[in-house]
């Protein structure tokens, strides 16, 4: 039995860079998901549903739990010290640490700190997203290129799904591991060694209720997924729950493709490429799975601003392909726009 504890600390002496400081973070991002998995467990309870009154930088109204899992993570990553500054969906602004250990610390924490809370009140699994940086100016104030780095720059990328039990899904380039946590003991254990997905895979996940908006190719590849075609299993299944940790999860497990594109209406589509698309996409590739914004991997994009959004197409990677495939043969209408509002 490995506690997420003993297997972070054994792979940063594998990797060689043993001083302790990731770690300590990686660790310090478990303790504030005990909390918040404890909060959404007793939610009904304890008068934390609902919303909170404000709106976050997106316009979306904040629930409580946005908050209050906001708050736990800001506050363990403070009293951490191992994080100089966190981007969060629910700040506006990067949030800075600025007393005189937490200014030097080397890594900056991009974080969704409850992805799919509309989901809240309904008891269906909800999740934590998180992409971690290491800085490129220690030791000065920090910079735009600390806080706008590439996708390929990330050095871990991870999330929690908070489910009919609760998971710490985890990479630093060097495959995928799951932990399950165990409240009896208050410790996450290492459950899911390895993950990986089927390269292919027989689930679509995708909000097919805006499908009159969706690029050409994005209801070309939909119609090809509906096909009958016994000899590729199709049709394929539909899956959505409209959490992409807890779809983006199944798929992982089962071999599947989530899609949330851009459209003519929205071309950028809904999800933040740097604390919701880049991390995943991390995960996804080293799990053997692919990633993309339609044409393009995800992991090469340069954020210009901490909440831009992003379309996303992630899982196992000949789906992905062949989703891409049908973007570029047909969405002539979509990529234009796409191109105009990406620069
Ligand atoms: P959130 O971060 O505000 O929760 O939004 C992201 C969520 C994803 O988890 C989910 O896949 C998607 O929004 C669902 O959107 P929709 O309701 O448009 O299908
Ligand atoms: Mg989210």
């Amino acid at each position: 039995m490995k506690t997420l504890v003993e297997f972070v600390w054994e792979q940063q002496e594998n990797l060689n860079y043993a001083t302790g400081e990731f770690s300590r973070l990686l660790n310090d991002i478990g303790i504030a998901a005990k909390i918040v998995n404890r909060d959404i467990n007793r939610a009904g309870l304890s008068s934390v549903l609902g919303f909170e009154g404000s709106v976050n930088v997106q316009g979306e109204s904040q629930k409580k739990l946005d908050v209050i899992a906001n708050n736990e993570f800001i506050k363990a990553l403070r009293s951490g010290k191992q994080c100089a500054a966190i981007i969060s969906e629910e700040n506006e602004d990067v949030v800075l640490f600025d007393d005189e250990t937490t200014r030097n610390a080397k890594y900056i924490v991009a974080i969704d700190p409850l992805d799919g809370s509309s989901n809240i009140e309904v008891n269906v699994p909800i999740g934590t997203i998180f992409a971690i940086y290491k800085r490129k100016s220690v030791g000065t104030t920090i910079t735009r290129e600390d806080i706008l780095q590439a996708g390929d720059d990330l050095v871990c990328g991870g999330y929690v799904i908070y489910g009919s039990s609760t998971m710490l899904v985890y990479t630093t380039g060097n495959g995928v591991n799951g932990f399950t946590y165990d409240p009896t003991c208050g410790l996450f254990i290492l459950s899911h060694e390895n993950m990986k997905f089927a390269e292919d895979g027989g689930i679509y996940s995708i909000n097919e209720a805006n499908y009159i908006y969706f690029p050409a190719g994005v209801k070309k590849y939909i119609k090809f997924c509906q096909e009958d075609d016994p000899a590729t299993n199709r049709p394929y299944t539909t899956r959505y729950i409209g959490s992409l940790v807890a779809d983006f999860h199944r798929n992982l497990i089962r071999g599947g493709i989530y899609i949330y594109p851009g459209t003519l209406k929205n071309p950028l589509g809904k999800l933040r490429l740097m604390y919701e698309c880049v991390p995943m996409a991390f995960i996804a590739e080293q799990a053997g799975g692919m990633a993309s914004d339609g044409f393009q991997r995800i992991l090469d994009m340069h954020p210009k601003d901490i909440h831009q959004r992003c379309p996303l197409f992630i899982g196992s990677k000949n789906m992905v392909e062949k989703a891409e495939k049908m973007m570029h043969e047909h969405s002539h209408d979509y990529v234009k726009i796409y191109a105009a509002e990406k620069n």
